[in-house]
């Protein structure tokens, strides 16, 4: 006897959104970002809603999850995750996984699944009319979640030819700032203010990677200066050697919060064995999504006491996954946060739902939404007010999803020559032959 709705469709769709030409270790991001939605239909006419990275290797392991879903009762939703889990069609790590942050890496981390888990859980909570974050670990824990803003280096698109969006007409003064040139320490306090603004952050991220190490800590000061009640961090992706990371790092006490992946592995040693040594030099707390990304890493971080907290993104471990994560630091008297990628709403969703299951003292959640705000998917995409994003009163993520915008995203996909991440094509306008080079800051050549 069925108990619960059957899947009747799944539909896997590409979609592309516009991005600034922000800089990281990998180079500058491309005008285009690509993800991948999932949707769910049920047989109670409800619809369930996922998102995951973008790109054709994703889009081929989503299809190949079709048999395992359809015909499903959305009850049983674990049982179709672990089978998946088991078929196989996950490409296998060689152990190495993110720690110098290869991108061609990223798919033995990404578990595309996650958005199918989304799509359940989202059906889930419609039919028992709860909000998905009470259908994860404990149940729901907070009632608000605390995000940070993400801050960039921004190149000069001007420099290029590649098609990224102009925002300079906008009325929004955060609209504007987030598609112009910001390389100055000046220019990134102008973005937090702007940010801060609009969206009422009292925790900044930088993205580092871009300048030298000591420059960038200039632009970290300048940001305290600024604004001394902020909560401040840096993320150089693990560009830095760990000598250059304890330089750069150990008169930082009172400015930055937390530092993340300032290092990874060198000499022989794992990304895992270097983090312990600098967290053990500096006495900093370190936050990493490069050298903790699967269950076995976790286990050798926890044994070196490598990090202070684990930004255990949902698209990694999968949002029960993440949640399983958050209890277990949380146990171990550690903290969880959540990594971002560029992404839309529907992400934005399952994040906020994941955080708001996770028990403890959790930090401020990344997120990249602030560069993508205004390209929503769903007719009622979640809000950042005061810092903050409330969890909906409505059942499962509390989204819906508006399929014309959802189509017009997917035309903008199949309009791209390729779909595959590749931070070195809008690099090379500034740095002709510019290649990735996981120990040296893309515009330090
Ligand atoms: O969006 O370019 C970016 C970020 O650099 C992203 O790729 C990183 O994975 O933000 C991420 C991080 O925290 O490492
Ligand atoms: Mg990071």
């Amino acid at each position: 006897m069925r108990c619960t709705p059957v899947i009747t469709e799944m539909k896997v769709i590409p979609v592309a959104g516009y991005d600034s030409m922000l800089m990281t270790l990998s180079g500058a991001h491309a005008p285009l970002f690509t993800r991948t939605i999932v949707i769910l239909e049920d047989s109670s006419g409800n619809t369930g809603l996922g998102e995951t990275h973008g790109g054709d290797d994703i889009i081929k392991v989503l299809e190949g999850y079709k048999d395992f879903v359809v015909g499903q009762e959305i009850g049983n939703y674990r049982a179709v995750i672990g089978r998946i889990q088991k078929s196989g069609l996950i490409p296998r790590d060689d152990g190495e996984g993110i720690q110098k942050l290869d991108l061609k890496n990223l798919k033995f981390v990404v578990r595309a699944e996650t958005a199918i888990e989304s799509a359940f859980l989202d059906l889930l909570g419609k039919f028992l009319d709860l909000p998905v974050c009470a259908l994860l670990g404990g149940g729901q824990q907070r009632k608000e979640i605390e995000t940070l803003g993400y801050l960039f280096y921004v190149s000069d698109k001007n420099k290029t030819d590649l098609p990224y969006i102009d925002e300079s007409g906008s009325s929004d003064a955060w609209f504007r700032i987030r598609r112009r040139e910001a390389l100055a320490p000046e220019a990134i306090v102008e973005q937090a203010l702007a940010a801060r603004e609009k969206y009422g952050f009292r925790h900044f991220k930088l993205k580092g990677g871009v300048f030298m190490g000591h420059q960038e800590m200039e632009a970290v000061r300048a940001l305290k200066k600024a604004m001394p009640d902020a909560r401040i961090s840096i993320d150089p992706n693990g560009a830095w050697s760990l000598e250059e990371a304890i330089e750069y790092c150990k008169d930082m006490h009172g400015i930055l919060s937390y530092v993340e992946d300032p290092c990874g592995p060198e000499k022989g040693f794992s990304g895992r064995e270097i983090m312990w040594e600098f967290k053990n030099a500096t006495r900093l707390r370190v936050a990493t999504n490069m050298i903790v990304t699967n269950w076995r890493q976790l286990y050798h971080g926890v044994t070196l006491r490598a990090f202070d907290i684990v930004l255990a993104d949902p698209n990694f471990w999968t949002m029960n996954g993440s949640v399983r994560v958050g209890q277990v630091l949380d146990e171990w008297g550690l903290t969880w946060g959540c990594h971002s990628n560029n992404h839309f709403d529907i992400t934005l969703a399952m994040y906020v739902h994941t955080a708001a299951a996770t028990p403890g003292n959790i930090t401020a959640m990344d997120t990249h939404w602030i560069w993508q705000d205004g390209q929503d998917l769903c007719k009622n995409a979640m809000k950042i007010e005061n810092g903050r994003i409330r969890i909906p009163d409505e059942p499962g993520l509390g989204i819906d999803i508006d399929m014309d915008r959802v189509m017009k995203a997917n035309e903008l996909y199949n309009k791209m020559d390729s779909h595959d991440r590749d931070d070195s094509v809008a690099m090379q306008y500034l740095i002709p032959g510019w290649k990735f080079d996981s120990k040296r800051p893309c515009l330090v050549r």
